[in-house]
């Protein structure tokens, strides 16, 4: 935290970004400290990769970022990027590239574990994955440089808590996730806001979709793991985001005998998206890593490239050494 501090301390022109199709961890954690260090007497300029889904329009500043996708040039010289809830390049490129190229410093500031098949990292990494969301940092970060909290920052804040938890459901074995926000809330900006932009903003054709793809759900292991496919271009048809994908897989984690599923999304015949989640016994970290990805020890996932079958089989396989893992530990 205090070479974090240092660096900031010593950069004037910072830029601030998040992963590719960002969520509510990473831009609220990025916009607070886009107010805190504008504050501080930086220049700040905040640079995503992809266009902002709709259910973050709520947020202070949102509206003017830059989307590097559609305007890919970089305005200034910064001297530092900081790059919130992800510590995988990959997941900034080609900003990474450019800005390394530009001579930029740049820091990950994060709570996923270090990739384990990922690149050599090509920049620094702050990493605290007893952090249940990167906002929890952020908001260490913002009191480490002696910086007051206002309005703008708390709402962002809030906003990186409230998700990455669901509304203090993944919580770790701290109080950290509620002292913040009970102090967060001491500042005038309507919680009931947040939770509904963030959580009930489902349409009539997100539902439809929804059911559509509930009813593809295969269990396996006495009903202990879930599959779900869905395609992306079925998402497409429906006016839907990507990021809407995610909900399916939180909604079947709820099924009492689950203990871990995958979502499959088929973006072309040999390219897909696979989510995992795990109520926490199973570690899918490990199944995403082994197809390259990365992410929590109960939520990850990975690109992969090849035929949908043999994915199937790959994750069926490993899930299965994981249930036998288990049943021999006992742990
Ligand atoms: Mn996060």
């Amino acid at each position: 935290m205090k070479n974090l501090t240092a660096e900031i301390l010593a950069a004037q022109n910072i830029v601030l970004t998040t992963h590719k199709q960002a969520d509510g961890d990473g831009l609220g954690a990025q916009m607070a400290l886009f107010y805190a260090l504008s504050k501080f007497g930086k220049k700040v300029k905040v640079i995503n990769i992809d266009s902002t889904p709709k259910k973050y329009h709520f947020m202070p500043g949102i509206h003017d970022t830059q989307i590097y996708e559609k305007d890919p040039v970089l305005k200034s010289k910064y001297d530092l990027a900081l790059v919130f809830d992800t510590n995988d390049e990959r997941m900034i490129q080609p900003l990474f590239n450019e800005l390394k190229s530009a001579g930029t410093k740049i820091l990950f500031i994060d709570h996923h574990p270090a990739l384990k098949n990922g690149p050599t990292p090509g920049g620094h990494s702050y990493i605290q994955t007893s952090a249940a969301s990167t906002g929890e940092i952020a908001y260490n970060l913002i009191k480490e440089l002696g910086i007051l909290l206002d309005e703008k920052i708390a709402i962002c804040l809030y906003t990186s808590i409230v998700f990455d938890t669901q509304l203090f459901r993944y919580v770790r074995s701290s109080p950290q996730s509620h002292l913040i926000c009970a102090e967060l809330l001491k500042f005038k900006f309507d919680p009931l806001l947040v939770h509904q932009n963030l959580l009930s903003q489902q349409s009539v054709e997100k539902m439809r979709f929804i059911s559509q793809a509930l009813q593809s759900i295969e269990y396996h292991f006495d009903q202990q793991f879930a599959l779900i496919k869905i395609q992306k271009s079925e998402l497409e048809k429906n006016g839907l985001d990507i990021d809407d994908s995610r909900d399916v897989i939180d909604m079947i984690m709820n099924i009492k005998t689950l203990q871990a599923a995958a979502l499959i999304r088929e973006d072309s015949a040999d390219n897909h998206k696979v989510s995992f989640r795990s109520k926490g016994s199973y570690r899918v970290l490990e199944i995403a890593e082994k197809l390259g990805g990365g992410g929590h020890p109960a939520a990850a996932g990975a690109f992969c490239v090849g035929d949908y079958n043999q994915l199937k089989s790959k994750i069926l396989h490993e899930f299965k050494l994981l249930l036998d893992g288990h049943k021999k530990t006992g742990s």
